[in-house]
């Protein structure tokens, strides 16, 4: 073991007295026995799928907390205005306090993690310490962990993260089902040393250091100092029915749909999508000047509730056997079930309180936020390239957000700038992925507002950069699956009708289409989306693919007033491209 490693763990094991000290292996046996352990201690409920947990958080650690996500930079202007900052002394002081004896009475797992396949030059690793076991079987399937991760990291340096649920256990004191301290609940990243520490939640992206903490938050300072883009996007293989395969990335906010996005079955006949990844992209330029992107994850932490046989075929069958559930409803049978699983719910449940559930019931059985975790080897839709050293060769970037109104199902920024722009710009209505207000419209530029590890303005200018480097630009792309009528009900189908627009997507890449110049980009003309089979009004199609230059004289006027919290860090390139935008909306909407 290296000296360094054995260093940092000794350092926090004096710091949190521990009771005792495992380094993980990785291996299945040692896994199995983990899993074992969590039913007998009842932490966690044996399904009848083979190898599958069902687990119940605290009612209050449910979902991310923004509030208390902390960037711990020198200068509070290089977290910028969209981040919590603390200063990283008195950010340490206190973290010193919050971990002083914070594993007493339990185990401290390290946790050697790699982000992307093990060997890839694109590939980081991590070393996480937690005194959660829940943490260590997730991040078992959520990246690739053990002895084989330590092997291969040679002399390159690794990110530190300390995470411990903050209930440390008095002598004969027995284990809560779910550990977790919400009052002093303080997840906390330092981008300049790289350093993450979370203290106090169990769920998701706080505990799961690999995910956002290090695979965005840290990662995306990384990428600006070394030339690369780290990114909340999923990555996906389509194939048209020549047998013509593309790669896109997409990026949306938490709970809009890229895991069923990165999982699609067309409806278009003839045409595939395959699976690379449903959340994170880390994207560099190659030895050819092509852009590429690896999945820096192994697994799937995937929203359940919404999750069907018709929404998600693919996910449903990725969960059949050894998967994770958490906050979902338990049925009579000992197998799961969440709202919109089935069209009528079972008779009887135990809802995600672990309480008595029949559907008079005006709470729904399963948290909002429910999930599952699953390895993404499983999903019969994975790439065959999935795990490629080198990465994917990325021909599109998508950029989406729920938007009830204003903006088009698809259109296509002029150049690689006027994208930058088009995902600096992009609003979304909040969905239960984080701690706030579900239905709310907010910016969440690049669906980064609440990942980007320093300031967003810089970053913004970071994206601009990074796009003078290739030689093969990708086309960039905004789409809106969301939008609704005046009553309220969405106008596109979405799902697996979503690939009429990664056809035209595919087809403006292969130049095979035309698209007519509007005054926010370039838009489809109507009869180059494929509508054949898809009952839909040639009225409700123009309504999707025209822009009202009122809405959108709105919408300039509230961009500039966002991008003003930038100040000085706001780049020239974003500036030009609200002139610019604000010009063709005004010209288009004078009589
Ligand atoms: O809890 S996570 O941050 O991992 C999920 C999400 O918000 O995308
Ligand atoms: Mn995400």
């Amino acid at each position: 073991m290296r000296e360094d490693i054995t260093r940092f763990v000794d350092e926090i094991a004096k710091l949190t007295e521990p009771k005792n000290v495992v380094y993980i292996t990785g291996d299945e046996a040692e896994l199995a026995a983990y899993r074992r352990q969590l039913v007998e201690k009842d932490v966690a409920i044996p399904l009848k799928r083979k190898n599958s947990l069902l687990f119940r958080s605290d009612p209050e650690d449910v979902a991310r907390t923004e509030g208390k996500t902390f960037i711990c930079s020198e200068k509070e202007i290089d977290a910028g205005p969209t981040n919590n900052w603390r200063d990283p002394k008195e950010m340490l002081k206190h973290l010193k306090t919050l971990f002083k004896g914070s594993m007493r009475g339990r185990t401290l797992y390290v946790i050697p993690y790699s982000m992307g396949p093990v060997g890839s030059p694109l590939a980081k690793v991590g070393i996480e310490l937690t005194d959660s076991l829940y943490v260590v079987i997730n991040m078992a399937m959520m990246t690739r962990i053990g002895t084989k991760v330590l092997d291969a990291l040679g002399d390159d340096s690794f990110v530190p993260g300390v995470h411990s649920v903050g209930c440390p256990l008095e002598e004969g004191e027995r284990e809560p089902p779910w550990p977790c301290n919400p009052e002093k609940t303080c997840i906390a990243h330092f981008p300049e040393t790289r350093q993450i520490w979370s203290f106090g939640s169990g769920y998701g992206g706080n505990a799961l250091l690999g995910k956002k903490c290090f695979a965005l938050r840290i990662a995306s300072a990384i990428a600006r100092d070394e030339g690369w883009l780290a990114e909340h996007m999923l990555i996906m293989g389509v194939t048209n029915p020549e047998g013509k395969k593309r790669y896109f990335c997409a990026s949306f906010p938490s709970a809009c749909g890229k895991t069923n996005l990165a999982m699609l079955m067309p409806t278009l006949p003839g045409w595939k999508v395959e699976t690379v990844g449903d959340d994170i992209a880390w994207l560099r330029w190659g030895p050819d000047g092509k852009l590429y992107a690896i999945n820096p994850e192994a697994g799937i932490f995937g929203v359940a509730p919404g999750t069907s046989h018709v929404s998600n075929p693919q996910a449903m069958d990725t969960i059949r056997h050894d998967a994770v559930f958490t906050n979902v409803a338990l049925t009579d049978d000992q197998d799961v079930w969440w709202e919109g699983m089935t069209k009528e719910p079972p008779k009887h449940l135990i809802d995600w309180r672990g309480e008595d559930w029949t559907p008079n019931r005006p709470q729904k059985a399963s948290h909002p936020n429910a999930r599952f975790t699953v390895s993404a080897a499983q999903c019969p839709s994975i790439d065959p390239d999935w795990e490629s050293l080198s990465g994917v060769p990325i021909s599109a970037i998508l950029f989406g957000g729920r938007r009830s109104s204003v903006t088009p199902l698809v259109y296509e920024a002029f150049d690689w700038e006027h994208g930058t722009f088009i995902g600096a710009s992009v609003s979304s209505e909040m969905t239960a992925a984080a701690a706030g207000t579900v239905g709310k419209l907010r910016h969440d530029p690049f669906a980064m507002l609440p990942f980007c590890g320093y300031n967003m303005g810089d970053y913004f200018g970071h994206w601009l950069n990074v796009g003078k480097a290739g030689k093969v630009i990708p086309k960039i792309f905004a789409v809106n699956w969301f939008r609704k009528n005046e009553s309220g009900e969405f106008i596109w189908p979405g799902f697996g009708e979503n690939s009429r627009v990664l056809k035209w997507i595919f087809e403006r890449c292969e130049g095979a289409v035309e698209a007519q110049e509007s005054a926010v980009g370039l838009l489809p003309n109507i009869d180059d989306l494929d509508s054949e089979g898809l009952d839909i009004s040639r009225e409700t199609l123009e309504r999707l693919l025209t822009i009202d230059p009122k809405e959108w004289a709105e919408e300039v006027k509230e961009l500039r007033s966002y991008f003003k919290i930038f100040g000085e860090r706001l780049p020239e390139g974003i500036k030009r491209s609200l002139d610019a935008l604000e010009d063709r909306v005004s010209e288009h909407a004078a009589p």
